[in-house]
């Protein structure tokens, strides 16, 4: 079993990153979801809450067994990498657009330390979903139910629609 890092701000964790984690522990990993927390970057939800979100849907899952939920520290990601002793980084891809960003990163981890990356193609079902447009429809009042896991729409429920 090899362990991977499955990296990302999660904020929310969607159904789309749900399925991303089901399939990499399906391929035999143990998944290190690494929560990143920039200070700087103002975030809908705080780290907590995501990350009591994100441990509460890999519970529900049936997933707790193969994933852990962590905090991933300000820092390369390669060295959190090492630290973690992980072989690999799991992203997911949901359009071309998605390669064009990741392109860079993936080159640039390999380049520092050697360190893999592994796309998975996005399910068509959740290609669409990303976790700044579900910000977005929240925030202006729209229905964004069926695209998070019930804790991910709970803690979001929390934060109060613009007026
Ligand atoms: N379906 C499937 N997968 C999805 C979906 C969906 N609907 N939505 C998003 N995803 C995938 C994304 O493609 C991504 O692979 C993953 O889920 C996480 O998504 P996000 O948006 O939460 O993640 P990002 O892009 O915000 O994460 C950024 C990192 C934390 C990875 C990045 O900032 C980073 O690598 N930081 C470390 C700094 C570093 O080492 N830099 C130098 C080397 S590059």
């Amino acid at each position: 079993m090899t362990t991977v890092v499955l990296p990302g701000s999660f904020d929310p964790f969607t159904l789309g990153h749900l399925d991303l984690t089901r399939r990499a522990v399906a391929l035999g990993h143990h998944v290190i979801i690494a929560v990143s927390h920039n200070p700087s970057k103002r975030s809908m939800l705080d780290l907590e809450t995501r990350m009591a979100a994100i441990r509460a849907a890999v519970v529900t899952e049936g997933l707790a067994e193969d994933v852990e939920v962590r905090t991933l520290p300000k820092g390369l990601l390669v060295d959190f990498c090492r630290e973690v002793g992980a072989g690999a980084v799991v992203r997911g891809l949901r359009s071309q657009l998605d390669l064009a960003y990741e392109e860079p990163m993936s080159r640039m981890n390999h380049h520092l330390a050697g360190l893999e990356t592994v796309f998975l193609l996005t399910d068509s079902a959740y290609a669409h979903i990303s976790s700044s447009l579900v910000r977005e429809v929240h925030a202006l009042g729209g229905d964004v139910s069926d695209m998070l896991p019930v804790p991910s729409l709970d803690a979001l429920r929390a934060v109060p629609p613009v007026s």
